[in-house]
């Protein structure tokens, strides 16, 4: 068999972009090496004519076919359908969705030219993997073209309640167009269970356990939570720290001895950034003791500024970290530290094992790898401690994480004082149990058992009928 993956942007090598080096990119890159494959999607770049044809780009066993947008496509399909309706939709936020026909058209009209320029790209026996919320309606604009391969999707957010999805113009529409997949993956059975109501509630599928009817089409929806290269980053954080890195030295030079709390996150509302801040303002207003002993570092690279939500975020995420410094920092002491950049896997990994408290608190997120990282970092005669969100999905995982709500100030705010004052013996407890579930279940166990999952399918091939 050959894989086919589909994503809604390519990272292309033979250009010089940089694949974030365990992320989700290498790993479907290590699939595609061992299967043969292709890899087929945006380019990131705008022209105002793209190809009508692709003409693939072997790189190692890989090949890639990319297309460039229109600046229209980019500004309905990514920026406004899939960022600005899709995302705060399945992110539980109808106050943030902005929906219009408009977007909608351009989103249907970009994924019915990814199916156009696929299909002359496909072999009979090519098994296609299609990711993320994007790319929805991929899988029926193909088979309403005739392929009749195994295509799976892999939703990487969460899927909403049906009562939520349902308030989506065309939801009814949209969901429909999931059972021409063969295989739906999600993050954690409370985004199947979301997902099979929604496509019952909304389209009238028949659901008979983990298998889903439309029509003549019938789709098996499970949970496949994402995992990382535990051993990769374990190793990156011990040699980070050995080595001392710049990020490393420069955050333990001016602490010293104090005690350093890390986020890490893309500047997004889903990931609960001002909540922590004024999470982390409380604890210190509730536990003074603390004061000049610990910093919170905010890692947060913007990301979508195109899209005026996230320009908010960023302006409001400086105005509460500024206030917070401001009220409460001394003179030989700043309490938080936001900074906008990313950092390379290495510098991340070195600063999670320096930190003593790892705080991923998003009001939703489909797993969150960062709690992942965070773990897998840890020195194990002295591992810090994961405060973790009940929203993640990882939370459905990592049961020996201080778990909070992430709406509760005050809740946060304990939790970071309960994880300062941990004995050894309690931290060490929680980390054994927290990386031996990451390890066994790590970004390899993934891509293998879904894939597994998808090509052992029993399909009926033939008329496979649009729905
Ligand atoms: P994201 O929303 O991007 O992913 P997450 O899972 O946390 O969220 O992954 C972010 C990745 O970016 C991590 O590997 C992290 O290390 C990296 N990163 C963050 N800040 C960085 C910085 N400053 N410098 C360098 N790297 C940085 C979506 C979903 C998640 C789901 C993943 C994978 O929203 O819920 O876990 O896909 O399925």
């Amino acid at each position: 068999m050959r894989l086919v993956v589909v994503s809604n942007r390519v990272t292309m090598p033979e250009r010089g972009e940089k694949v974030a080096a365990g992320g989700l990119a290498v790993a479907l890159r290590s699939a595609l090496e061992q299967h043969g494959g292709l890899w087929f999607g945006w380019s990131g770049a705008v022209s105002s004519e793209p190809a009508a044809q692709l003409e693939p780009v072997k790189h190692g066993k890989v090949s890639y076919a990319v297309t460039d947008l229109t600046e229209a496509e980019r500004q309905s399909y990514y920026l406004g359908f899939a960022n600005r309706a899709l995302w705060p939709l399945m992110h539980y936020r109808l106050g943030l969705t902005e929906f219009t026909r408009a977007d909608y058209a351009g989103y249907l009209g970009v994924n019915r030219r990814f199916a156009r320029l696929l299909i002359p790209l496909l072999k009979p026996d090519d098994v296609i993997w299609i990711h993320d919320y994007h790319l929805i309606p991929l899988a029926a604009e193909l088979r309403r073209r005739g392929v009749t391969n195994r295509i799976g999707y892999f939703h990487h957010i969460p899927w909403p309640p049906a009562e939520v999805f349902g308030s989506l113009p065309f939801s009814s529409t949209l969901i429909s167009t999931m059972t021409a997949y063969d295989l739906i993956g999600l993050q954690t059975q409370n985004d199947v269970a979301n997902l099979i109501g929604g496509l019952v509630a909304l389209c009238g599928a028949h659901r008979d356990g983990n298998r889903v009817r439309t029509g003549q089409r019938e789709a098996v929806v499970q949970a496949f939570p994402i995992g990382i290269d535990v051993e990769g980053f374990r190793k990156l954080a011990q040699a980070s720290i050995r080595a001392a890195t710049q990020p490393v030295r420069a955050t333990t030079a001016p602490l010293g001895s104090r005690k350093l709390v890390i986020g890490v996150d893309r500047l997004d509302y889903s990931k609960g950034i001002v909540q922590r801040l004024e999470a982390f303002g409380t604890f210190l207003r509730n536990h003074p003791e603390y004061r000049g002993d610990v910093g919170l570092l905010q890692i947060a690279p913007p990301s979508r500024s195109d899209v005026p939500e996230y320009a908010e975020l960023d302006r409001m995420s400086d105005e509460v970290a500024g206030r917070l410094n401001a009220a409460l920092g001394e003179f030989d002491w700043t309490p938080i530290r936001v900074v906008k950049k990313a950092y390379s896997r290495s510098a991340l990994a070195g600063l999670y094992r320096r930190a003593q408290v790892g705080l991923v608190t998003p009001m939703r997120d489909g797993m969150n790898l960062v709690a992942k990282e965070y773990v897998a970092a840890q020195n194990p005669s002295n591992p810090g401690v994961l405060v973790l969100s009940r929203f993640a999905g990882a939370a459905h995982q990592l049961g020996e994480a201080l778990i909070v709500n992430p709406f509760d100030t005050h809740e946060v705010a304990e939790a970071i004082r309960t994880a300062l004052a941990m004995p050894l013996s309690e931290r060490q407890r929680r980390f054994e149990r927290l990386y031996a579930t990451i390890s066994s279940t790590d970004i390899d166990w993934w891509t293998s058992r879904y894939l597994a999952a998808l090509s052992g399918l029993d399909i009926p091939s033939g008329d496979i009928v649009p729905p």
